[in-house]
Formats: structure tokens, sequence, C-alpha cells
């Protein structure tokens, strides 16, 4: 029987260049010959994609913060028991974009949702499931920012102010110095070749800790 594959998540304040790294690791993946997918929240299924789609369009109605925490976890779920698991089960990889870390830094520091809630729903949701490592890629918020605003129309998170996504960046780096082992963090504010360079240097050491 394959043994379980890996569950790699990448996260980050917005434009800090997760999608840009989930295809640098992915080389970096195949070229060691790992079998591997690759997949985003919210999404990575046809229902929990029609769920990003109704989380991210803006809109007039407001949002209520516990309509949006339970959406995150309701994709969450469909998409966790449907196509992660699976996948690991069969000794896949499994390089997400964005994963709970993402509901405790955007619904926790961002709109200030209680940790103890957003840690019931995980538990709910999980059980004991939890990415093996979290690849944070960190820069000022305004330098992905402007990144992010290069591309034209912005979702309904992305029309959020500047002190939204600092809030956000400051959970992030806790979490990742509560937890160091789990976390890497990457300096995404440098160069991308030097981003580049460290991302698949991670993926060789994850690699080579399983030989
Ligand atoms: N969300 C949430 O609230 N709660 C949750 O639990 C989850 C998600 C799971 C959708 O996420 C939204 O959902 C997200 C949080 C919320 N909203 N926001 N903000 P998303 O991941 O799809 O959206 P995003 O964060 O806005 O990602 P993005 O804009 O697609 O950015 P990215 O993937 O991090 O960056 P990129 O596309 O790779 O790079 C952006 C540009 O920068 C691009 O032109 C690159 O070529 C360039 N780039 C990348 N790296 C570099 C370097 N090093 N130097 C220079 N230029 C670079």
């Amino acid at each position: 029987m394959a043994s379980r594959g890996q569950f790699i998540t990448f996260e980050g304040t917005e434009g800090v260049g997760k999608s840009t790294q989930l295809a640098n690791a992915s080389t970096t993946l195949e070229s060691l010959g790992v079998d591997f997918i690759v997949t985003r929240e919210p999404g990575g299924t046809p229902m929990a994609e029609a769920i990003r789609e109704l989380l991210l369009t803006p809109r007039d109605e407001p949002v209520n913060d516990l309509t949006e925490l339970l959406l995150m976890f309701a994709a969450r779920a469909q998409h966790l028991h449907t196509r992660i698991l699976p996948a690991l089960e069969k000794g896949q990889w499994v390089l997400c974009d964005r994963f709970t870390d993402a509901t405790f830094a955007y619904q926790g520091g961002g709109r200030g949702v209680s940790v103890d809630r957003i840690a019931q729903l995980e538990t709910l949701v999980q059980g004991e499931v939890r990415p093996d490592h979290v690849i944070l890629l960190d820069a000022p918020v305004e330098t992905g920012m402007r990144r992010a605003r290069q591309r034209g129309e912005l979702d309904r998170f992305e029309q959020e102010a500047v002190s939204f996504f600092q809030r956000i960046r400051d959970t992030y780096l806790d979490r990742a110095r509560a937890t160091p082992d789990r976390y890497s963090v990457v300096d995404a504010g440098a160069p991308l070749e030097q981003v580049s360079a460290r991302v698949s240097e991670l993926m060789c050491k994850f690699h080579s800790d399983l030989l």
C-alpha cells in the first residue's frame, strides 16, 4: 500500500505570489518524480468552486461574518473529503493554494471572528487533519496589493483596505511563530528567482526527509 502523501499549503496575503510558487513547486516535484495534485481553496471541486463564486463576487447586500465563515468551511468539507483526503490516501502529494490558516487570518484576524469559533469548525470539518507543511509567502501588504491590482478587476476581498490585510499578515506571522516546525516563512518581497529557489529547496527537503 502507498504511504500517505504530503499535504502542503501555500499561504499569504493577496498577490504575494502563491499561484506563481505553486507552479514552481510543481516543476520541482515533477523533476523529483513525485505524484501530486494542485488545488485551491475556496474551491477545488465543482461544488466548492460554486461556493467560491458566491464568496468572491462583490455584492450590494452586506455579507454577515458568520455566513462567510460557514461558506468557507462548507466548501472545505466538500473539497477535503472528496478530493484532498482520497488523493493523500492514494499516496499523492497535495499542493493547495490556501487552507484553514487563511480562515484564521482572514475571518479571524481580518474580520474579527473569534479563534475559538474557527477552531470549533476546524475540528468539526477536519478532525485531526492539518497540513504537513505550510509555506507562508510573506511580503509587505503594499507589495502584494500592487502586484494583484495590476491584474484588473478586484474581487470582494481585494476591495478591502490596507489595514484589513495588515491584520491578516500579522495573524499569519503569529501562527508561524507559534508552530515553527510546520511553517516555512519565505521572503516573498525578494526577486522572483530568489523566492522560486527557496521554494524549490523546501520541496527537495520535504522529499528527502521522507527517504
Ligand atoms: N479566503 C478567505 O477569506 N478565507 C479562507 O479560508 C480562504 C480564502 C481559503 C481568494 O483567494 C480569496 O479568498 C482571498 C482570501 C479568501 N482573497 N484575497 N485577497 P485567492 O488565493 O484566490 O486570491 P488572492 O490571495 O487574491 O491570490 P492572488 O491574487 O491570485 O495572488 P497570488 O496567487 O498570491 O499571486 P500571483 O498571481 O502568483 O502573483 C501576482 C503577480 O505578482 C503576478 O503578476 C506575478 O507574476 C507577480 N509576482 C509573483 N511573485 C513575484 C516576485 N517575487 N516579484 C515580482 N513579481 C512577482
